[in-house]
């Protein structure tokens, strides 16, 4: 049998549109059914897997895939053994701090002895860190943007695009944690079959990429 390089993307959300798109514009051909769990391209040696996001990262650490397609926040978030291969120019956001509207904010400093719920408690610790700042971490899955108004924390630290969001709920963006766009990460011992696998689709993906501009 030979070999096939899985690669796992996000099975619906933010990043299946883009993911498909690059993968089909780099001349792979391959169906993608609702329910479909997997999937193997017609005519490039490769298996695609349809995953949540969050979950992409240790399924290429435990090598169940070779290689995902990410948010750069959740690679960062998740710290698995992943090497990150590409930056793929789309996805695009920036996980930032925001506060209540009416806060005076005065700097980072202001964050001390505060509360700040997120769903990326690593990457907010790390911040934290890195500035000096004792503050309380409250980890959410989901909704972040909500917490301040019920009283679950002063701040949040969540993703943000047009900034809308935080618009409509009364926050104001007060820091950029991080700059994030899609990302292929994959497990960096592969071996040579799959590393060459790899190389041949970076590219395709990059002889697309120089075609647009
Ligand atoms: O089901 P699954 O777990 O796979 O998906 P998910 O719900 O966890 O992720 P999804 O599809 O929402 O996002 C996947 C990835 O898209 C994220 O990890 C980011 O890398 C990227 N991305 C880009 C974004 C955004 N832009 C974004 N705006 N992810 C989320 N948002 C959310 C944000 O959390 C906030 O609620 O959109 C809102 C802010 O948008 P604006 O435009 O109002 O600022
Ligand atoms: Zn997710």
């Amino acid at each position: 049998m030979s070999t096939l390089l899985r690669i796992a993307i996000q099975k619906s959300g933010r990043l299946q549109e883009g993911s498909l798109d690059l993968l089909h514009e780099s001349g792979l051909s391959f169906s993608n059914g609702k329910d479909q769990l997997k999937t193997q391209a017609r005519n490039f040696p490769v298996e695609i897997l349809f995953l949540r996001d969050d979950d992409i990262p240790q399924y290429v650490e435990d090598q169940v895939a070779d290689v995902g397609i990410v948010g750069e926040n959740v690679f960062c978030e998740k710290k698995k053994n992943n090497e990150l291969v590409k930056r793929l120019d789309f996805a695009k956001c920036r996980l930032s701090m925001a506060v209540p509207r009416s806060e005076n904010y005065t700097g980072v400093q202001w964050l001390n002895g505060k509360n700040i719920a997120t769903s990326y408690p690593n990457i907010v610790k790390d911040f934290l860190q890195k500035n000096n700042i004792k503050a309380g971490i409250h980890e959410i899955s989901g909704s972040v943007e909500i917490a301040p108004g019920i009283g679950l924390a002063d701040a949040i630290c969540d993703l943000v695009s047009t900034g809308s969001t935080l618009l409509s709920n009364g926050l104001k963006e007060v820091e950029v944690v991080m700059q994030s766009e899609a990302v292929i990460i994959a497990n960096p011992t592969l071996d040579a079959e799959k590393k060459k696998i790899l190389e041949k689709l970076l590219f395709r993906i990059e002889a697309v990429r120089k075609a647009k501009n």
